[in-house]
């Protein structure tokens, strides 16, 4: 049976998916790097090195490390400009809901967002009390799609990952999730996300009682 539900945050919980996309377009654009939504979606669930050096290779670009900090610094500065005044408003609807189902069923609600800024973010949602673990970005060595931060959340919670679920906007994500033997639901396109044991469209439509039977096959 399902034990814990773990959230990624960034596309799932709330829209600052699109904030880190504008952040990268603009850095990517400096750069003369041409830069779309589908390459996005390679970057999504990828920590901050990762990204620029997705968009560095991209463009065919070579530079020293301390030129990579910089271009890695400027575009979180413009990410924290970006997410400056959210705030509860900017909650996906059906969040509160599901999060008050899971208490009162028991369920363990843990948070694998390889963001730097996740604290912040919970803060900024009011929601930072909800949660019974939040995994520490800084504190991860295999970011996404490797399985060790939602192996991380499985561990501080005490619950195997055979008894947990793992909710996900991203490929990278939804790979870290079943490496790591659980149950993925991913939320976004059906087309796209093809590895997810269950998709939704958005958080507010997720199934709880759908999602619960997949612990009992
Ligand atoms: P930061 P998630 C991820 O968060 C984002 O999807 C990804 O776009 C971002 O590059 C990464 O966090 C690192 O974020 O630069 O704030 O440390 O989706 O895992 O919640
Ligand atoms: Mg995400």
């Amino acid at each position: 049976s399902i034990k814990a539900v773990i959230f990624d945050l960034d596309g799932v919980l709330t829209d600052t998916a699109e904030y880190h996309f504008q952040a990268w377009s603009a850095l990517a654009h400096k750069l003369g790097v041409p830069f779309d939504r589908q390459d996005n979606e390679q970057l999504k669930g990828v920590d901050r090195m990762g990204s620029l050096q997705f968009i560095l290779d991209k463009g065919g670009l070579q530079l020293p490390s301390d030129e990579k900090d910089m271009l890695a610094k400027a575009k979180n500065t413009h990410y924290q400009q970006l997410i400056e005044n959210i705030s509860d408003a900017d909650l996906f609807e059906g969040v509160h809901p599901l999060f008050n189902r899971l208490k009162q069923a028991g369920i363990a609600i843990g948070l694998a967002s390889a963001s730097k800024n996740a604290a912040m973010v919970l803060n900024k949602l009011g929601i930072s009390a909800a949660f019974d673990y939040v995994a520490d970005a800084a504190a991860i060595r295999q970011g996404k799609p490797h399985p060790e931060i939602f192996l991380t959340v499985a561990k501080a919670l005490g619950i195997p990952a055979q008894h947990c679920v793992g909710v996900e906007d991203s490929l990278a994500g939804l790979q870290s999730i079943l490496d790591a033997g659980m149950y993925a639901v991913g939320i976004g396109e059906k087309q796209l996300l093809t590895d997810a044991n269950l998709v939704y469209a958005q958080i507010g439509q997720l199934d709880l009682d759908e999602v619960l039977m997949l612990g009992r096959k």
